[in-house]
């Protein structure tokens, strides 16, 4: 009898193991972009992944003209996508970089969508509209905080772990 139990629990982990694998992380309720002239960032909490036991591993933020959602999220334009190495609960500043400056005086909407380790796809975040900043002269941009300069004597990634108030510079 002793032994039977011992096989039905481990039978009944393995099964929780393999159904918490095909979860994707958790949806991003909090994301924040921050629109300089033609620069942006974006605040967000790593989502975890299968409950409390990961996070995402990898963020993909995307613009559009438009409000973005699941159904019409590859219509976006990426401006982020890149690995993550944060814990999950931890707040990051991201540059959304990628494709180039933006436009100044223009309405954009963003959000981010994450994946874990076996691509799983999270809903799409909140979406959130920022324009960006009128085109004359004194209109600033926007950039991270590196508030973490290093990390064990080497240069510490491009992401910023700390609460978001203060992670926007404005720059110019
Ligand atoms: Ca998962
Ligand atoms: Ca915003």
């Amino acid at each position: 009898m002793k032994r039977m139990l011992v096989l039905t629990t481990l039978g009944t982990l393995a099964l929780a193991a393999s159904s918490f694998a095909s979860n994707p992380p958790a949806t991003v309720t909090n994301f924040n972009a921050v629109t300089g002239k033609t620069t942006a960032t974006a605040e967000f909490q790593i989502p975890s992944d299968d409950g409390a036991l990961g996070r995402a591993t990898f963020i993909q933020i995307r613009r559009q003209s438009v409000a973005l959602n699941n159904s019409n999220w590859t219509d976006g334009t990426i401006v982020y996508a890149a690995e993550n190495t944060v814990g999950a609960g931890n707040w990051v500043c991201l540059e959304l970089t990628l494709n180039g400056p933006l436009t100044c005086n223009t309405g954009y909407y963003w959000a981010v969508r994450t994946s874990d380790e076996e691509d799983n796809e999270s809903d799409v975040s909140n979406c959130d509209y920022s324009p960006t900043l009128p085109c004359s002269p004194s209109s600033y941009e926007v950039q991270c905080i590196l508030l973490l300069p290093q990390r064990n004597g080497e240069m510490a990634p491009p992401v910023v772990e700390a609460r978001g108030a203060d992670l926007i510079a404005l720059v110019g």
